[in-house]
Protein backbone atom coordinates (compact mmCIF):
# COMPACT_ATOMS: atom_id res chain seq x y z
CA UNK A 1 0.00 0.00 0.00
CA UNK A 2 1.95 3.24 -1.03
CA UNK A 3 0.84 6.18 1.41
CA UNK A 4 3.00 9.03 -0.82
CA UNK A 5 0.15 11.86 -0.75
CA UNK A 6 -0.83 11.07 2.79
CA UNK A 7 2.92 11.23 4.05
CA UNK A 8 3.48 14.88 1.50
CA UNK A 9 0.34 16.11 3.19
CA UNK A 10 1.45 15.22 6.67
CA UNK A 11 4.81 17.04 6.18
CA UNK A 12 2.92 20.25 5.08
CA UNK A 13 0.45 19.90 8.02
CA UNK A 14 3.18 19.62 10.45
CA UNK A 15 5.04 23.04 9.07
CA UNK A 16 2.02 24.90 9.69
CA UNK A 17 -0.61 22.85 12.58
CA UNK A 18 0.36 21.26 15.66
CA UNK A 19 1.19 17.37 15.12
CA UNK A 20 -0.32 17.82 11.39
CA UNK A 21 -3.55 17.40 13.37
CA UNK A 22 -6.73 19.11 14.32
CA UNK A 23 -7.06 16.64 16.98
CA UNK A 24 -4.15 14.39 18.86
CA UNK A 25 -5.59 11.39 18.67
CA UNK A 26 -5.34 11.69 14.48
CA UNK A 27 -1.57 11.77 14.41
CA UNK A 28 -1.49 8.23 14.62
CA UNK A 29 1.17 8.80 17.66
CA UNK A 30 0.52 5.33 19.79
CA UNK A 31 0.40 3.01 16.82
CA UNK A 32 3.07 4.81 14.58
CA UNK A 33 2.96 5.39 10.67
CA UNK A 34 2.01 7.90 8.56
CA UNK A 35 -1.86 8.89 9.40
CA UNK A 36 -4.11 8.79 6.23
CA UNK A 37 -5.20 11.99 4.78
CA UNK A 38 -9.14 11.06 4.04
CA UNK A 39 -10.91 12.23 1.84
CA UNK A 40 -13.60 10.53 0.95
CA UNK A 41 -16.51 8.10 2.05
CA UNK A 42 -19.66 6.34 1.24
CA UNK A 43 -21.33 3.57 3.39
CA UNK A 44 -18.48 1.90 5.45
CA UNK A 45 -15.79 2.95 3.43
CA UNK A 46 -13.15 5.57 3.00
CA UNK A 47 -10.60 6.50 0.58
CA UNK A 48 -7.22 8.01 1.41
CA UNK A 49 -5.61 10.63 -0.38
CA UNK A 50 -3.54 8.17 -2.71
CA UNK A 51 -6.56 5.95 -3.47
CA UNK A 52 -6.70 3.14 -1.02
CA UNK A 53 -9.95 1.71 0.13
CA UNK A 54 -10.44 0.54 3.90
CA UNK A 55 -13.52 -0.54 5.68
CA UNK A 56 -14.04 2.29 7.99
CA UNK A 57 -14.23 1.28 12.09
CA UNK A 58 -13.95 5.30 13.11
CA UNK A 59 -16.66 6.79 11.36
CA UNK A 60 -15.80 10.61 12.34
CA UNK A 61 -15.21 9.26 15.98
CA UNK A 62 -18.92 8.15 16.46
CA UNK A 63 -21.12 10.19 13.91
CA UNK A 64 -21.53 7.92 11.02
CA UNK A 65 -24.18 5.27 12.83
CA UNK A 66 -25.68 5.62 9.25
CA UNK A 67 -22.34 5.16 7.21
CA UNK A 68 -20.75 7.95 5.48
CA UNK A 69 -22.75 10.00 2.60
CA UNK A 70 -26.13 8.46 3.44
CA UNK A 71 -28.06 9.85 -0.02
CA UNK A 72 -30.57 11.62 2.44
CA UNK A 73 -28.48 13.55 4.79
CA UNK A 74 -26.45 14.90 1.37
CA UNK A 75 -29.63 15.69 -0.23
CA UNK A 76 -30.50 17.57 3.13
CA UNK A 77 -27.73 19.58 3.65
CA UNK A 78 -26.95 20.67 0.07
CA UNK A 79 -31.30 21.74 0.02
CA UNK A 80 -30.18 23.99 3.07
CA UNK A 81 -26.99 25.18 1.74
CA UNK A 82 -28.39 26.59 -1.51
CA UNK A 83 -30.29 28.75 0.97
CA UNK A 84 -27.65 29.96 2.69
CA UNK A 85 -24.93 28.76 5.01
CA UNK A 86 -26.27 30.34 9.02
CA UNK A 87 -27.92 33.41 10.03
CA UNK A 88 -27.09 34.02 13.30
CA UNK A 89 -30.91 34.19 13.93
CA UNK A 90 -33.38 31.19 14.91
CA UNK A 91 -34.05 28.80 12.12
CA UNK A 92 -36.89 26.42 11.72
CA UNK A 93 -34.65 23.67 11.71
CA UNK A 94 -33.53 24.68 15.47
CA UNK A 95 -37.47 23.91 16.36
CA UNK A 96 -37.70 20.59 14.16
CA UNK A 97 -34.31 19.07 15.29
CA UNK A 98 -35.24 19.40 19.23
CA UNK A 99 -38.67 17.83 18.52
CA UNK A 100 -36.59 14.94 17.00
CA UNK A 101 -34.50 14.91 20.11
CA UNK A 102 -37.42 15.28 22.50
CA UNK A 103 -39.55 12.38 20.84
CA UNK A 104 -36.30 9.79 21.65
CA UNK A 105 -34.96 11.73 25.09
CA UNK A 106 -38.11 12.51 26.96
CA UNK A 107 -36.15 13.58 29.71
CA UNK A 108 -34.69 16.15 27.69
CA UNK A 109 -37.59 18.83 28.74
CA UNK A 110 -35.63 21.68 27.24
CA UNK A 111 -32.06 21.88 25.50
CA UNK A 112 -29.98 24.15 24.13
CA UNK A 113 -27.87 23.22 20.82
CA UNK A 114 -24.05 24.55 20.63
CA UNK A 115 -21.16 23.02 17.59
CA UNK A 116 -19.47 20.33 20.13
CA UNK A 117 -19.64 17.77 22.83
CA UNK A 118 -17.11 20.08 24.79
CA UNK A 119 -19.19 22.87 24.66
CA UNK A 120 -22.16 20.73 26.00
CA UNK A 121 -19.94 19.20 28.78
CA UNK A 122 -19.08 22.61 29.77
CA UNK A 123 -22.38 24.20 29.73
CA UNK A 124 -24.02 21.78 31.56
CA UNK A 125 -21.91 21.84 34.22
CA UNK A 126 -22.07 25.33 34.67
CA UNK A 127 -25.77 25.42 34.86
CA UNK A 128 -25.80 22.61 37.34
CA UNK A 129 -23.19 24.81 39.35
CA UNK A 130 -25.29 27.65 38.63
CA UNK A 131 -28.49 25.47 39.73
CA UNK A 132 -27.48 24.08 42.47
CA UNK A 133 -25.12 27.11 43.70
CA UNK A 134 -22.11 24.42 44.66
CA UNK A 135 -18.45 24.60 42.76
CA UNK A 136 -17.44 21.16 42.83
CA UNK A 137 -18.13 18.20 40.46
CA UNK A 138 -17.54 14.87 40.30
CA UNK A 139 -16.31 12.76 36.80
CA UNK A 140 -14.25 9.32 37.15
CA UNK A 141 -10.91 8.28 36.06
CA UNK A 142 -10.94 7.05 31.99
CA UNK A 143 -13.58 9.83 31.23
CA UNK A 144 -13.18 12.14 28.50
CA UNK A 145 -15.71 14.76 28.48
CA UNK A 146 -14.27 17.10 26.06
CA UNK A 147 -11.23 19.61 26.67
CA UNK A 148 -12.81 22.19 28.88
CA UNK A 149 -10.20 23.15 31.60
CA UNK A 150 -12.02 21.53 34.67
CA UNK A 151 -12.65 18.36 33.03
CA UNK A 152 -8.61 18.13 31.66
CA UNK A 153 -8.04 16.44 35.10
CA UNK A 154 -6.81 13.40 36.15
CA UNK A 155 -7.20 11.26 39.48
CA UNK A 156 -3.61 9.98 41.08
CA UNK A 157 -3.98 6.22 42.35
CA UNK A 158 -7.01 5.22 44.80
CA UNK A 159 -10.27 5.80 44.59
CA UNK A 160 -10.89 9.42 44.92
CA UNK A 161 -8.08 12.31 44.44
CA UNK A 162 -8.71 15.87 44.08
CA UNK A 163 -8.38 16.51 40.38
CA UNK A 164 -4.69 17.21 39.14
CA UNK A 165 -3.96 18.82 35.92
CA UNK A 166 -3.56 16.41 33.31
CA UNK A 167 -3.14 18.87 30.72
CA UNK A 168 -0.55 21.79 30.74
CA UNK A 169 -2.15 25.39 31.15
CA UNK A 170 -5.05 24.24 33.37
CA UNK A 171 -4.59 26.12 36.51
CA UNK A 172 -4.65 24.07 39.86
CA UNK A 173 -6.94 26.20 41.29
CA UNK A 174 -9.28 25.07 38.49
CA UNK A 175 -8.45 21.58 38.96
CA UNK A 176 -8.92 21.15 42.79
CA UNK A 177 -12.65 22.02 42.36
CA UNK A 178 -12.83 18.38 40.21
CA UNK A 179 -12.95 15.15 42.27
CA UNK A 180 -11.93 12.22 39.88
CA UNK A 181 -13.45 8.88 40.95
CA UNK A 182 -13.34 5.16 39.98
CA UNK A 183 -15.95 4.07 37.38
CA UNK A 184 -18.02 1.25 38.21
CA UNK A 185 -16.79 1.26 41.82
CA UNK A 186 -20.18 2.34 43.94
CA UNK A 187 -18.17 0.94 47.55
CA UNK A 188 -16.15 4.07 46.86
CA UNK A 189 -18.70 6.21 45.43
CA UNK A 190 -20.44 6.02 49.22
CA UNK A 191 -17.31 7.09 50.58
CA UNK A 192 -17.01 10.11 47.69
CA UNK A 193 -20.43 11.33 48.78
CA UNK A 194 -20.55 10.76 52.64
CA UNK A 195 -16.90 12.90 52.54
CA UNK A 196 -18.43 15.83 49.83
CA UNK A 197 -21.62 14.94 48.80
CA UNK A 198 -23.09 18.18 50.24
CA UNK A 199 -20.95 20.54 48.28
CA UNK A 200 -21.45 18.89 44.70
CA UNK A 201 -23.27 20.57 42.04
CA UNK A 202 -22.90 17.30 39.92
CA UNK A 203 -21.46 14.12 39.06
CA UNK A 204 -20.67 13.97 35.30
CA UNK A 205 -20.36 10.28 33.96
CA UNK A 206 -19.92 8.07 30.33
CA UNK A 207 -22.86 5.61 30.98
CA UNK A 208 -21.24 3.50 28.61
CA UNK A 209 -17.04 4.31 28.68
CA UNK A 210 -15.85 4.90 25.12
CA UNK A 211 -13.00 7.06 25.62
CA UNK A 212 -10.64 4.46 27.49
CA UNK A 213 -11.55 1.72 25.10
CA UNK A 214 -15.51 0.47 25.65
CA UNK A 215 -16.43 -0.14 29.57
CA UNK A 216 -19.75 -1.55 30.03
CA UNK A 217 -21.18 0.19 33.37
CA UNK A 218 -22.68 -1.95 35.96
CA UNK A 219 -25.81 -1.78 37.54
CA UNK A 220 -25.15 -1.25 40.95
CA UNK A 221 -22.98 1.41 39.79
CA UNK A 222 -25.60 3.52 37.71
CA UNK A 223 -27.92 2.74 40.33
CA UNK A 224 -25.82 4.20 42.92
CA UNK A 225 -24.99 7.28 41.22
CA UNK A 226 -28.83 8.40 41.05
CA UNK A 227 -29.57 7.51 44.38
CA UNK A 228 -26.72 9.86 45.78
CA UNK A 229 -26.78 12.49 43.76
CA UNK A 230 -30.55 12.20 44.73
CA UNK A 231 -29.57 12.13 48.28
CA UNK A 232 -27.31 14.44 48.31
CA UNK A 233 -28.77 17.66 45.72
CA UNK A 234 -26.28 16.72 43.35
CA UNK A 235 -27.17 17.21 39.36
CA UNK A 236 -26.51 13.48 37.40
CA UNK A 237 -25.13 14.41 33.93
CA UNK A 238 -24.90 11.25 31.59
CA UNK A 239 -22.38 12.59 28.70
CA UNK A 240 -23.93 10.75 25.81
CA UNK A 241 -21.98 12.77 23.28
CA UNK A 242 -20.91 9.09 21.96
CA UNK A 243 -23.57 6.92 23.33
CA UNK A 244 -26.32 9.31 22.23
CA UNK A 245 -28.98 7.72 19.56
CA UNK A 246 -26.30 4.72 19.14
CA UNK A 247 -27.37 2.53 22.15
CA UNK A 248 -30.55 2.89 21.77
CA UNK A 249 -32.77 5.51 19.83
CA UNK A 250 -32.88 7.14 23.05
CA UNK A 251 -29.27 5.69 23.57
CA UNK A 252 -27.92 4.34 26.94
CA UNK A 253 -30.66 6.41 28.82
CA UNK A 254 -33.24 4.14 26.94
CA UNK A 255 -30.90 1.45 27.13
CA UNK A 256 -30.00 1.76 31.37
CA UNK A 257 -33.79 3.43 31.85
CA UNK A 258 -31.23 6.23 33.24
CA UNK A 259 -32.80 8.88 34.75
CA UNK A 260 -30.23 11.77 34.25
CA UNK A 261 -31.01 15.79 35.34
CA UNK A 262 -29.01 16.60 32.34
CA UNK A 263 -28.13 14.93 28.94
CA UNK A 264 -25.45 15.95 27.36
CA UNK A 265 -25.71 15.02 23.40
CA UNK A 266 -22.97 15.18 19.81
CA UNK A 267 -21.65 13.24 17.35
CA UNK A 268 -24.40 11.42 15.94
CA UNK A 269 -26.19 14.58 16.87
CA UNK A 270 -24.86 16.54 14.10
CA UNK A 271 -24.80 13.73 11.39
CA UNK A 272 -20.92 14.47 11.03
CA UNK A 273 -21.63 18.53 11.10
CA UNK A 274 -20.54 20.38 14.36
CA UNK A 275 -23.71 20.17 16.10
CA UNK A 276 -24.41 18.90 20.09
CA UNK A 277 -26.60 19.80 23.05
CA UNK A 278 -26.88 19.48 26.32
CA UNK A 279 -30.36 19.58 28.10
CA UNK A 280 -32.67 17.70 31.02
CA UNK A 281 -35.21 19.13 33.22
CA UNK A 282 -37.32 22.56 33.11
CA UNK A 283 -36.84 23.84 36.02
CA UNK A 284 -33.17 23.50 35.68
CA UNK A 285 -32.73 24.74 32.07
CA UNK A 286 -34.56 27.92 32.97
CA UNK A 287 -31.01 28.70 34.74
CA UNK A 288 -29.78 29.01 31.24
CA UNK A 289 -29.79 32.52 29.28
CA UNK A 290 -31.39 34.88 28.68
CA UNK A 291 -34.26 33.26 30.42
CA UNK A 292 -31.85 32.76 33.38
CA UNK A 293 -28.80 33.88 34.78
CA UNK A 294 -26.50 31.22 33.36
CA UNK A 295 -24.70 32.39 30.51
CA UNK A 296 -24.32 30.45 27.33
CA UNK A 297 -23.87 31.52 23.54
CA UNK A 298 -21.95 30.52 20.33
CA UNK A 299 -22.21 32.08 17.03
CA UNK A 300 -22.48 28.85 15.28
CA UNK A 301 -24.92 27.29 17.65
CA UNK A 302 -28.09 25.71 15.58
CA UNK A 303 -26.66 25.97 12.52
CA UNK A 304 -28.51 25.21 9.37
CA UNK A 305 -26.59 22.94 7.88
CA UNK A 306 -25.77 21.15 10.84
CA UNK A 307 -29.66 21.13 11.82
CA UNK A 308 -30.33 19.55 8.84
CA UNK A 309 -27.58 16.93 8.66
CA UNK A 310 -28.62 15.65 11.96
CA UNK A 311 -32.18 15.67 11.63
CA UNK A 312 -32.19 13.41 8.46
CA UNK A 313 -29.91 11.29 10.58
CA UNK A 314 -32.59 10.96 13.30
CA UNK A 315 -35.06 10.60 11.08
CA UNK A 316 -33.57 7.90 9.03
CA UNK A 317 -33.00 5.97 12.69
CA UNK A 318 -36.89 6.93 13.48
CA UNK A 319 -38.08 5.77 10.01
CA UNK A 320 -35.84 2.24 10.08
CA UNK A 321 -35.15 1.12 13.63
CA UNK A 322 -34.41 -2.26 12.06
CA UNK A 323 -31.18 -0.48 12.00
CA UNK A 324 -30.33 -1.05 15.95
CA UNK A 325 -31.33 -4.48 15.93
CA UNK A 326 -28.92 -5.10 12.45
CA UNK A 327 -25.78 -2.98 14.41
CA UNK A 328 -26.10 -5.73 17.17
CA UNK A 329 -26.08 -8.52 14.53
CA UNK A 330 -23.04 -6.88 13.11
CA UNK A 331 -21.32 -6.04 16.34
CA UNK A 332 -21.44 -9.65 17.11
CA UNK A 333 -20.55 -11.10 13.99
CA UNK A 334 -17.72 -8.90 14.47
CA UNK A 335 -16.87 -9.94 18.36
CA UNK A 336 -17.15 -13.48 17.22
CA UNK A 337 -14.63 -13.35 14.01
CA UNK A 338 -11.98 -11.20 16.31
CA UNK A 339 -12.34 -14.02 19.42
CA UNK A 340 -11.85 -17.00 17.20
CA UNK A 341 -8.79 -15.27 15.08
CA UNK A 342 -7.13 -14.40 19.00
CA UNK A 343 -7.67 -17.28 20.66
CA UNK A 344 -6.20 -19.48 17.51
CA UNK A 345 -3.24 -16.52 18.01
CA UNK A 346 -2.59 -16.71 21.38
CA UNK A 347 -2.87 -13.32 22.36
CA UNK A 348 -3.58 -12.25 25.77
CA UNK A 349 -7.33 -10.48 24.58
CA UNK A 350 -10.55 -9.33 25.90
CA UNK A 351 -13.09 -7.94 24.09
CA UNK A 352 -15.49 -5.53 25.20
CA UNK A 353 -18.93 -4.47 23.00
CA UNK A 354 -21.95 -2.58 23.86
CA UNK A 355 -24.17 -2.67 20.22
CA UNK A 356 -22.01 -1.05 17.90
CA UNK A 357 -19.77 0.13 20.08
CA UNK A 358 -16.97 -2.45 20.36
CA UNK A 359 -13.17 -2.50 22.01
CA UNK A 360 -10.40 -5.02 21.20
CA UNK A 361 -8.13 -4.80 24.46
CA UNK A 362 -4.84 -7.04 24.48
CA UNK A 363 -4.86 -8.52 28.27
CA UNK A 364 -6.68 -10.78 30.32
CA UNK A 365 -10.00 -10.05 30.87
CA UNK A 366 -12.42 -9.05 32.10
CA UNK A 367 -11.79 -5.45 31.71
CA UNK A 368 -14.70 -3.77 33.62
CA UNK A 369 -12.65 -1.08 35.29
CA UNK A 370 -10.33 1.97 33.90
CA UNK A 371 -7.52 0.21 36.13
CA UNK A 372 -8.13 -3.14 34.09
CA UNK A 373 -8.06 -1.27 30.49
CA UNK A 374 -4.67 0.43 31.16
CA UNK A 375 -2.97 -2.98 31.01
CA UNK A 376 -3.60 -3.54 27.91
CA UNK A 377 -0.46 -4.24 25.78
CA UNK A 378 -0.26 -1.48 23.68
CA UNK A 379 2.54 -3.01 21.85
CA UNK A 380 -0.12 -5.62 20.35
CA UNK A 381 -2.96 -3.18 19.21
CA UNK A 382 0.04 -1.20 17.29
CA UNK A 383 0.67 -4.68 15.35
CA UNK A 384 -3.31 -5.25 15.47
CA UNK A 385 -4.06 -2.02 14.05
CA UNK A 386 -0.55 -2.11 11.54
CA UNK A 387 -2.19 -4.85 10.07
CA UNK A 388 -5.73 -3.75 9.63
CA UNK A 389 -4.82 -0.74 8.42
CA UNK A 390 -2.25 -2.28 5.56
CA UNK A 391 -5.33 -4.69 4.19
CA UNK A 392 -7.34 -1.83 4.40
CA UNK A 393 -9.09 -1.98 7.59
CA UNK A 394 -9.12 1.38 9.61
CA UNK A 395 -9.09 1.08 12.79
CA UNK A 396 -9.60 3.14 15.54
CA UNK A 397 -5.73 4.45 16.02
CA UNK A 398 -5.45 4.57 19.94
CA UNK A 399 -5.84 0.85 22.32
CA UNK A 400 -8.47 3.06 24.33
CA UNK A 401 -10.50 4.34 22.33
CA UNK A 402 -14.17 2.67 21.33
CA UNK A 403 -14.62 1.17 17.32
CA UNK A 404 -17.87 2.31 15.79
CA UNK A 405 -20.11 -0.18 13.51
CA UNK A 406 -22.07 1.46 10.85
CA UNK A 407 -25.74 0.34 9.50
CA UNK A 408 -23.92 0.36 6.51
CA UNK A 409 -21.07 -2.19 7.58
CA UNK A 410 -21.74 -5.62 5.61
CA UNK A 411 -20.74 -9.13 6.28
CA UNK A 412 -18.49 -8.50 3.86
CA UNK A 413 -16.81 -5.87 5.35
CA UNK A 414 -16.82 -8.04 8.97
CA UNK A 415 -15.12 -11.18 6.89
CA UNK A 416 -12.55 -8.45 5.59
CA UNK A 417 -11.66 -7.57 8.32
CA UNK A 418 -11.67 -10.84 10.70
CA UNK A 419 -9.23 -12.26 7.80
CA UNK A 420 -7.06 -8.97 8.05
CA UNK A 421 -6.69 -9.89 11.71
CA UNK A 422 -5.68 -13.57 11.06
CA UNK A 423 -3.17 -11.93 8.69
CA UNK A 424 -2.00 -9.75 11.46
CA UNK A 425 -1.71 -12.28 13.80
P1 LIG B 1 -16.03 17.08 21.09
O1 LIG B 1 -15.71 18.39 21.77
O2 LIG B 1 -14.80 16.34 20.61
O3 LIG B 1 -17.12 17.19 20.03
O4 LIG B 1 -16.73 16.11 22.19
C1 LIG B 1 -16.03 15.85 23.39
C2 LIG B 1 -16.56 14.56 23.99
C3 LIG B 1 -17.43 14.65 25.06
N1 LIG B 1 -17.94 13.54 25.65
C4 LIG B 1 -17.62 12.30 25.19
C5 LIG B 1 -18.20 11.10 25.86
C6 LIG B 1 -16.74 12.16 24.08
O5 LIG B 1 -16.43 10.92 23.63
C7 LIG B 1 -16.20 13.31 23.46
C8 LIG B 1 -15.23 13.23 22.29
N2 LIG B 1 -14.84 11.92 21.88
C9 LIG B 1 -13.57 11.83 21.21
C10 LIG B 1 -13.33 10.35 20.88
N3 LIG B 1 -12.84 9.64 22.01
C11 LIG B 1 -13.49 12.70 19.99
C12 LIG B 1 -12.31 12.41 19.09
C13 LIG B 1 -11.24 13.43 19.22
O6 LIG B 1 -11.00 13.93 20.34
O7 LIG B 1 -10.62 13.73 18.18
Amino acid sequence: MQTRQSELLFSQARALIPGGVSSPVRAFGSVGGTPRFLVRGSGSKIWDADGNEYVDYVGSWGPMILGHAHPAVIKAVQEVAANGLGFGAPHPLEVELAKAVTEVYPQLQRLRFVSSGTEATMSALRVARGYTGRDYILKFKGNYHGHADGLLVEAGSGALTFGQPSSAGVPEDYAKLTLVGRYNDAEALEGVFARHGERLAAVIFEPVMGNAGVIPPTEEFLSALRRLTREYGALLIADEVMTGFRLAPGGATERYGLEPDLVTLGKILGGGLPAAAYGGRAEVMAQVAPEGPVYQAGTLSGNPLAMAAGLATLRELAENPGIYEKLEQTGALLQNGLTEVLQAAGAPFSINRVGSMITVFFTEGPVTTFDDAAKTDTAIFKKFFSGLLDRGVYWPPSAFESGFISAAHTEEDIFKTVEAARAAF
